[in-house]
């Protein structure tokens, strides 16, 4: 029974595993990339291929003579920052993407934005595409009695149908699912079973 905890525990880890990458795919995307936030900079172009999700981060890197205005459509249409939810101006903004739907933002300085300096992205849900585990990890299923002791049980499925037709449970069809721990659950309930009787 070391093989069948060894295995338990590759088992666990592997959800573990699983549950922990999608975390991990949260993406700072550095606005520009190497041209940062400026001007002369066509946004629209680079955010194409791109897919922005909810966890994900905007990076704006810029120099002194920008800022980062958080604005509403009209306000991207516009160019207008006068009614931004959030003005940033430090040079090295971190902004989280917390819920899907379009993104606006534009450099406020007079000109900047009517010549491109204005950045749209349309933000998705976080974890579409990964099928990964939707349990969470509860490593105890429920089975800390690993049956060595008693080895002569044999003959599963058979305890004496004295109590008329209907056979109690039908462990056997249980245990054909394939998976480990309803095998063991299985054999518990019939050692459980016999040693009751
Ligand atoms: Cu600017």
């Amino acid at each position: 029974m070391a093989m069948n905890g060894s295995l338990k525990m590759a088992a666990t880890a592997l959800l573990l595993v699983l549950a922990i990458v999608p975390a991990a795919l949260a993406v700072t995307h550095t606005v520009g990339d190497a041209s940062q936030w400026a001007s002369g900079v066509d946004y629209a172009d680079w955010v194409k291929g791109k897919t922005f999700r909810v966890g994900d981060t905007l990076e704006f890197k810029y120099g002194a003579s920008h800022s980062v205005d958080v604005v509403d459509k009209a306000g991207y249409d516009g160019c207008d920052g006068s009614s931004a939810s959030e003005k940033h101006s430090d040079g090295d903004t971190d902004i989280e993407l917390k819920t899907v739907g379009p993104k606006y933002f534009i450099c406020p300085t007079p000109g900047h934005c009517q010549a491109g300096m204005k950045l749209e992205v349309t933000v998705v849900a976080a974890s579409s595409g990964t099928p990964s585990a939707p349990t969470p990890p509860s490593s105890t299923p429920a089975t800390p009695s690993t049956p060595d002791s008693p080895p002569a049980a044999g003959t599963p499925g058979t305890p004496t149908p004295a109590s008329g037709s209907t056979s109690p449970p039908p462990p056997a069809g249980g245990a054909s699912k394939g998976m480990m721990s309803y095998v063991l659950v299985g054999v518990s309930m019939v050692l459980g079973y016999g040693l009751w009787m």
